[in-house]
């Protein structure tokens, strides 16, 4: 999608320290981490929001945790956190879907 930010950084016309890549999604580091591990997979079809996911994207959202699973194991983390800020009342600024993984730090709960 034309302005997309997300959309230009799996398009590789935005520079991006690459974690993964297949055809469905992009993992990526996050410009600001919130923890010593931070990336981002974002699915590579535009999607604007969690809030925009119906059953139809079931096998898509599947297979970004499966991924996430898959790189945590790889990256040696037992323990992480996954995020999806939907909305900008709940902190999404990037208004493409992505899930932002956390890891190697304790984690407080309820988040802020
Ligand atoms: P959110 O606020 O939940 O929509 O998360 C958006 C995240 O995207 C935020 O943690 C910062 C990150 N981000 C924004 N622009 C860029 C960029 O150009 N490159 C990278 N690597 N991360 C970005």
């Amino acid at each position: 999608m034309e302005d997309c930010i997300f959309c230009k950084i799996a398009a590789k016309e935005i520079p991006s320290r690459p974690v993964y890549e297949d055809e469905l999604v992009y993992a990526f580091y996050d410009l600001d981490p919130q923890a010593p591990t931070h990336f981002l997979v974002i699915s590579k079809q535009h999607i604007a929001s969690a809030l925009d996911l119906t059953d139809e994207h079931a096998a898509l959202v599947g297979h970004i945790y499966a991924v996430i699973a898959q790189i945590a194991r790889q990256l040696g983390f037992d323990s992480y956190r996954v995020v999806t800020n939907c909305g900008e009342s709940a902190g999404q600024s990037v208004f493409h879907l992505h899930f932002h993984v956390l890891a190697g730090r304790d984690m407080a709960w309820p988040p802020g």
